[in-house]
């Protein structure tokens, strides 16, 4: 039989690394689009970089996709890049909107021209729930964007199922809540804990400058969460699901845990800083992942405890 190749947007990022590593695992051709920068950044993919084929494109460039698919004729297209950092759409809305909004419509318009028949996978978000219909969030909860990010993720969402409807192709929308890993950006919350932890913890650093320690997150494990993702396009048909672990924590909760790990109070490193709040605030998510769990046969693997010791225990062999 053909081996299955899939083309991944966003490979250079924490989940497009995991995701590359789980689908070479189960023998697939793996392409990576990356965008042209002047420093190569593939610091997650660095250990598999010579078992990928990465190739420039752009969302931002519609051209480069049809040449791309055209070239390589994937049977599977994950698209997972955008701008990704809610705090940033706030201070650059129209580029968020551009590349996490419309470049989904670039590269499903792509599939669409190059060949209908490719399966599509689009990373939706949690975020789309925002100010929160109900307690908890599944498939069926309306939507309340409350960030650029939220609202351009959002239109992406609903042109993915636009195109699915529209053009009979097999779309699916994934809305993943928050999945954090060692190789998280060092600008989200959790890896911002956990290397402020192991930095205090050796010396390094004396303070941790944190914004609302009050905001409840469902946070898994992007390792467990691509799982669900390659799922989602092995179905008789194409469907949108909610995936997360269905608990939720706050981010006080997340600092005790750390700093406790290293035998440390949180509160005697942490200081609250007004640049780190949001013009408008998610302040509870918590998602039901039944569906992904009935239909997919998919559950997390790590609790919570495990991903935040993990992480602390990761930056801390980094920052010796
Ligand atoms: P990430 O680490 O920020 O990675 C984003 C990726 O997108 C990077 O590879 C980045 O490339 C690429 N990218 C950005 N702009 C691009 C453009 N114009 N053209 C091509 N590539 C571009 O994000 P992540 O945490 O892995 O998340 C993956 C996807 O899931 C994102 O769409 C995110 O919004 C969504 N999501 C994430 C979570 C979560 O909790 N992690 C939850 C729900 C949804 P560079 O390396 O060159 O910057
Ligand atoms: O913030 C609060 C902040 O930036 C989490 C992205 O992957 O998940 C992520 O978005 C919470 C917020 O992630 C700081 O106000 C407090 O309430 O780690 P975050 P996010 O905004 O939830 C969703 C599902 C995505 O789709 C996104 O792509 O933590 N918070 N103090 C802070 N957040 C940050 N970043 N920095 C602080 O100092």
């Amino acid at each position: 039989m053909a081996k299955k190749r899939a083309l991944i947007t966003g490979i250079t990022g924490q989940d497009g690394s995991y995701l590359a590593e789980y689908l070479l695992e189960q023998g697939y051709d793996v392409i990576g689009m990356i965008r042209r920068s002047s420093t190569v950044n593939f610091e997650r993919i660095h250990h598999i970089q010579d078992k990928v084929t990465l190739v420039a494109g752009d969302l931002l460039d519609e051209v480069s996709m049809i040449h791309l698919l055209r070239e390589h004729r994937p049977s599977e297209v994950y698209n997972l890049a955008a701008q990704s950092f809610v705090q940033t759409s706030f201070s650059q809305p129209v580029f968020t909107g551009e590349v996490t909004g419309l470049g989904v419509t670039r590269i499903l318009d792509a599939v669409r021209v190059v060949d209908p028949g490719i399966r599509f996978y689009q990373a939706s978000s949690s975020e789309m729930f925002g100010k929160v219909q109900a307690v908890p969030q599944s498939e069926t909860t309306p939507f309340y964007p409350r960030s650029p990010y939220g609202v351009a993720k959002l239109y992406g969402h609903w042109i993915t199922v636009n195109y699915r409807e529209s053009y009979d192709m097999y779309a699916c929308s994934g809305i993943l809540f928050n999945h954090e890993s060692p190789r998280r950006g060092l600008e989200f919350v959790t890896r911002k804990i956990t290397n402020a932890v192991a930095r205090i913890k050796l010396g390094k650093d004396k303070e941790l400058r944190l914004g609302n320690l009050d905001a409840k997150r469902d946070w898994g494990y992007a390792k467990d969460y691509v799982r669900a993702m390659h799922l989602m396009l092995q179905q008789d048909t194409a469907d949108d699901y909610v995936v997360s672990t269905g608990e939720t924590y706050s981010v006080r909760r997340f600092c005790e845990i750390a700093f406790g790990h290293v035998g440390l109070n949180y509160q005697d490193y942490v200081v609250i800083d007004e640049r780190f709040y949001r013009p408008a605030e998610v302040d509870l998510l918590v998602g039901d992942p039944a569906k992904a769990n009935k239909n997919l046969g998919w559950k997390p693997q790590v609790t919570f405890e495990q991903l935040v010791t993990m992480m602390v225990e990761s930056d801390l062999a980094a920052n010796k």
